[in-house]
């Protein structure tokens, strides 16, 4: 079947005025097709004297979402972006760019250059190219500050927020807003009367009043670096953005458009852009399951229940009220539940506070999470999901009692970090095809990634519903087979063995922790652990005092919560500081001596490569075995789930960086040191010595 594909541009005429319509779907990203439908359309248009004013309006769900990101790294195809700027702002009649869904990137730059902008309630307007590790780099770093100021523009530009539209009406950004559904004649509309009040054409690039001011207050861009430090740590791009809005209040436009190409072009070349690029595709990638049509039946989830009210639960319950579903929380204990509720409360209260909405809102949200001490209550609910403590004979009984309460068709989800999804489905239930493994991370209503576990019999339906679900609520989505730890918790065993390894040989936690902080994570292992707390599946009783764990936990130093762990702590000034410790470095040497182990000096090269790399052979594996359908996915998970830096793609990108060949020797290399060695993954050997990559 042939799909016929819509003309780029079109171009109606309403009276004087010429409505301009661009077609690009899905996105109508500025790609060649689009760039010369512009100046086609806008030469057109100029050239028609019937036309007094021109409407650029957008087909299908967004307005221009951007450049077209995978024509970065290529050769340049004509006409440029601003080409296709230039026969707007230069145009001889006004042009009303009418906003609806997204105006992003190159698409808000293209709004920029038109005369005026309205948009619908729903639009929303943002400069997202930091997450591309980019900048705006169609003048919209000279444009912004030009319109809205430099420190609302900073703010825009390295946040790359979608700002609402009626957000953009009050910084000026647009000049009105039109009623929901009527934009086509909204805009034509406000060009009527831009025509009747003869308003003049307004070019952005003009208006200097906004950087004058700003040329009093040189210390705005000291206090943005200095208050993003940390957010900013291993990026490249936030600073190029800001050097570019510096140059826009300091230089003249056409200079400060000198700047920013310079830095664009710099950016773009560079690994950390590839790699976040890489990463925007990934997450995308992500949803798609070969073998589960786009097309299958999702259950539709009107209404969630899940169980336990812990911190997890909580968290969990929170995704959905946020998005308007209603969730029933069910708990054993009638003081478990109300302890549950206060906490979501209290979050929600605190980011209250710190304006993220209003009270109203908390109070919209609080009333859309019902509690419950019966399970019974979750026979109308589409989608339940457990969330109780990781023991498998509850869990079987939790299922047990959902599969004869829940309504035929409800998808049953579990959020096990590690038990086995297929036991739980097969043993406790008699509809193993509804279940499902929903892998939230702490704090869930927070963190991005949610690993969806595909049992043996999980059902398209049951699956896709996880997928879509998982959309809605705001979560990049990866699925994962069954096995211990799924991709991500099994891949951070593989490092953490390591770790372990190494502190057995003369590398202290601290010099292992400030290796891959120093890479980029936002922390190393022993002080990761010391947060999550060092007693998780530890009892007294059973301890052998075999490991170093082991005997932390029997002195009581079980982490940050009893304010000793691997590290010492030490509060100053409110806030808590972690501190080598002699008391660890004296069990360290203490179980080495008892292991007849003589330390030896561990070098930085070799902490990271033996962290990192038996991570990328644990992935391999997890490949091999089909646990991850590719491995974009694998570096989905530990981007958004364990705090990888984008910038350096995930683990598999990272090793195709390095080269999957000098991967392969340094782990045999150590694997020899080490006596006991590594298992190298078949599949990564073969990808090596065939001069493979995983996502290149
Ligand atoms: C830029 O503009 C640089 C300029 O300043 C300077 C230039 C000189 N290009 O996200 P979805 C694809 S940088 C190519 O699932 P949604 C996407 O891969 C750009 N492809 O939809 C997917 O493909 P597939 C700045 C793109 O409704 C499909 O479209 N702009 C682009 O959930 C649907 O995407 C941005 O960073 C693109 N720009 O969300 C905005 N965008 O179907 C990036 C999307 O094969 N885009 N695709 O998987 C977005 O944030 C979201 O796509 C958007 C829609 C919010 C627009």
């Amino acid at each position: 079947m042939t799909v016929a594909t819509p003309p780029a541009h079109t171009l109606a005429i309403e009276g004087d005025i010429g409505v301009l319509t661009l077609s690009y779907p899905p996105v109508n990203a500025l790609s060649q097709v689009m760039r010369e439908a512009i100046v086609e359309g806008m030469r057109e248009a100029n050239a028609n004297p019937a036309i007094k004013a021109i409407v650029l309006i957008c087909d299908g769900r967004t307005f221009l979402a951007g450049a077209d990101i995978t024509e970065f790294g290529k050769p340049p195809k004509a006409p440029s972006l601003r080409e296709a700027q230039d026969q707007i702002e230069n145009a001889a009649k006004p042009v009303i760019a009418a906003i609806h869904g997204t105006a992003l990137g190159g698409g808000l730059e293209v709004a920029l250059c038109c005369h005026y902008r309205v948009a619908v309630p729903s639009a929303k307007c943002g400069l997202p190219e930091v997450h591309l590790g980019l900048l705006p780099g169609a003048g919209g770093t000279q444009r912004l500050p030009r319109i809205v100021g430099v420190e609302k523009a900073l703010d825009m530009i390295l946040n790359g927020s979608h700002v609402p539209a009626k957000k953009c009406l009050e910084m000026g950004l647009v000049d009105a807003l039109v009623p929901e559904g009527e934009l086509r004649a909204g805009a034509i509309a406000f060009a009527r009367t831009v025509l009747t009040e003869g308003r003049p054409l307004r070019k952005v690039r003009d208006n200097d009043d906004k950087l004058i001011a700003a040329r009093a207050h040189p210390e705005i861009f000291a206090k943005v670096r200095q208050a993003n430090a940390r957010k900013f740590r291993g990026f490249p791009a936030p600073e190029a953005n800001i050097q570019c809005v510096e140059a826009a209040v300091n230089l003249s436009f056409e200079e400060g458009l000198a700047t920013e190409r310079r830095l664009f072009t710099e950016l773009v070349a560079g690994t950390p852009s590839i790699a976040q690029r890489y990463a925007f595709f990934a997450e995308r990638k992500a949803t798609k399951i070969p073998d589960v049509p786009e097309d299958t039946p999702t259950v539709k989830v009107a209404k969630v229940g899940i169980i336990g009210a812990g911190t997890m639960g909580g968290g969990i319950a929170m995704n959905f009220a946020n998005v308007g579903i209603p969730v029933v929380l069910v708990e054993t204990q009638q003081a478990a539940l109300d302890r549950g509720l206060a906490v979501v409360r209290k979050n929600y209260e605190n980011s209250a506070k710190r304006g993220r909405f209003t009270t109203e809102q908390v109070e919209q949200r609080m009333a859309l999470l019902t509690g419950s001490l019966q399970m019974e209550d979750l026979a109308d609910c589409d989608l339940v999901i457990e969330a109780v403590f990781e023991n498998m004979a509850i869990k079987k009984e939790i299922f047990g009692k959902l599969d004869r309460i829940c309504k035929p068709g409800a998808v049953l989800a579990t959020n096990t970090s590690a038990l086995d999804v297929n036991e739980i489905a097969s043993a406790a239930t008699s509809r193993p095809e509804a279940v499902v493994g929903m892998h939230f991370f702490s704090p869930a209503n927070v963190m991005k990634l949610l690993e969806v576990v595909r049992g043996a019999r999980t059902s398209h339906t049951a699956l896709a519903t996880a997928m879509q679900i998982a959309k809605k609520i705001g979560k990049v989505a990866a699925v994962s087979g069954v096995c211990p730890g799924f991709i991500g918790n099994r891949i951070l065993a593989a490092r953490s063995a390591q770790a372990q390894a190494m502190v057995l040989e003369g590398a202290m936690p601290w010099d292992i922790d400030e290796v891959l902080y120093d890479f980029g994570l936002p922390m190393g292992p022993f002080a990761m652990s010391d947060l999550a707390g060092l007693d998780i599946g530890w009892s007294k009783e059973t301890s052998k005092s075999a490991t170093i764990r082991e005997r932390l936990c029997e002195m009581d130093r079980r982490g940050q919560k009893t304010g000793a762990g691997y590290y010492d702590y030490e509060v100053v000034d409110g806030t808590r500081i972690a501190k080598p410790s002699e008391v660890t470095r004296g069990i360290i040497r203490d179980l080495m001596g008892e292991q007849g182990k003589v330390a030896r000096e561990i070098s930085k090269e070799e902490i990271l490569e033996r962290c990192v790399y038996a991570m990328v052979n644990e992935g391999a594996k997890i490949l091999d075995e089909g646990i991850a359908i590719r491995a974009s996915d694998i570096d989905v998970v530990w981007v958004n789930g364990y705090g990888w830096p984008v910038y350096r793609g995930g683990p598999m990108f990272y090793a195709d960086t390095v080269g999957l060949k000098t991967v392969v020797e340094k782990l045999k290399g150590y694997g020899e040191r080490m006596g006991a060695g590594f298992s190298v993954s078949p599949l990564l050997e073969r990808m090596a010595v065939e001069g493979k990559s995983f996502t290149r």
